[in-house]
């Protein structure tokens, strides 16, 4: 049985960026953020047999896979191998824009093939026991009337959808790149909070554009449940602050956060991970504080060099402990 006070909050998935390491850290600021994976295709799975793709430590949970694809079989397969290697939710990619994803026909195009997600979704949902998801736009090219949404949305509730993330913007297919399709449509929040309004019973998570608690309590009066991509990656803390205001707790330290990923990042660097792939997604702890320059440069220098280890962190902290 699916509770909405699991999916309040959570965390975008984002290719390159949310990666295992980038998760374990983003678990320490927030203990209940339900983190995604960045896009896995079905075809890597399933025909590449890339099984490492789902690698990812017990610490993460609540942690959801993400995939991209539009051949039912493929997905229930690739579905089954993400729900064995112990993933909490598959969520289906029908939102993502790039040209890469248009050619394999997944991401945003099908939200022009309602039907054809349907059979998707329900192909899954026999394949797994965990809640299969999707997450969506408002619309895409010149299909974009609040009409086109419901419809959308109706399909995936007959197909068993229970949980939909919608990015509260379309998509333009031609012309825009990703980057531009992530800045250029307007958001327009309140096409998904009547969403909400007119389907009670679906969890409606709304994304696009939201970087503060102050929002998200906001967001909050109208929706199950927020997701942050951006704002969670360039400005990691903000997740604390929410984590604080929605669940109540007090607000631990950057540096404490810090010291928590100590015997992770030991531990990867004894099985061979290169310092630079964990502490690239650390860069914006201290986004906005005095001295976040310093740490930022500190870190993104001294991680390339050969032999970085743990003390290259101590030290991009310590002129900031000095100023404290
Ligand atoms: N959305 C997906 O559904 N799958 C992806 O793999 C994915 N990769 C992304 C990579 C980057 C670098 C960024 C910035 C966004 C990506 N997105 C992807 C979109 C985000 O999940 C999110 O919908 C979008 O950034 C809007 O939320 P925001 O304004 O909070 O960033």
């Amino acid at each position: 049985k699916i509770d909405p006070n699991d999916f309040r909050l959570s965390v975008a998935p984002m290719m390159d960026w949310t990666d295992r390491h980038c998760r374990y850290f983003h678990r320490l600021l927030s203990p209940h953020a339900r983190l995604y994976t960045e896009m896995v295709t079905s075809a890597a799975l399933v025909r590449g047999r890339q099984l490492r793709l789902l690698e990812h430590s017990q610490q993460e949970h609540p942690v959801a896979l993400q995939l991209g694809g539009s051949d039912p079989g493929e997905l229930a397969e690739a579905a089954r191998l993400g729900a064995q290697a112990g993933y909490d939710e598959i969520n289906l990619n029908v939102g993502c824009p790039s040209d890469r994803v248009q050619s394999g026909r997944f991401g945003a195009c099908l939200m022009r093939e309602p039907a054809l997600v349907g059979d998707c979704i329900k192909a899954m949902r026999d394949a797994v026991s965990v809640p299969v998801t999707v997450k969506c736009r408002i619309g895409v090219d010149d299909q974009d009337d609040y009409a086109d949404l419901q419809h959308f949305t109706e399909t995936m509730l007959r197909a068993g959808v229970e949980i939909l993330v919608v990015h509260a913007r379309k998509a333009w297919l031609q012309g825009l790149s990703p980057k531009e399709n992530r800045e250029i449509p307007p958001l327009d929040y309140e096409r998904v909070y009547r969403l909400k309004r007119e389907f009670p019973q679906l969890v409606v998570i709304v994304n696009g554009g939201i970087t503060s608690e102050e929002a998200v309590r906001e967001h909050l009066m109208h929706v199950d449940g927020v997701m942050l991509g951006r704002a969670a990656y360039h400005d990691p803390y903000v997740l604390a602050r929410i984590e604080a205001v929605l669940w109540d707790v007090t607000l631990p330290s950057r540096e404490s956060v810090l010291q928590h990923m100590r015997p992770y990042v030991e531990a990867e660097l004894a099985r061979g991970t290169a310092l630079k792939h964990i502490s690239r997604h650390l860069l914006g702890l201290y986004q906005g504080e005095p001295g976040a320059r310093g740490f930022r440069r500190c870190l993104s220098e001294g991680a390339h060099l050969p032999g970085a280890g743990w003390s290259l962190i101590e030290q991009a902290i310590a002129p900031l402990r000095a100023a404290a």
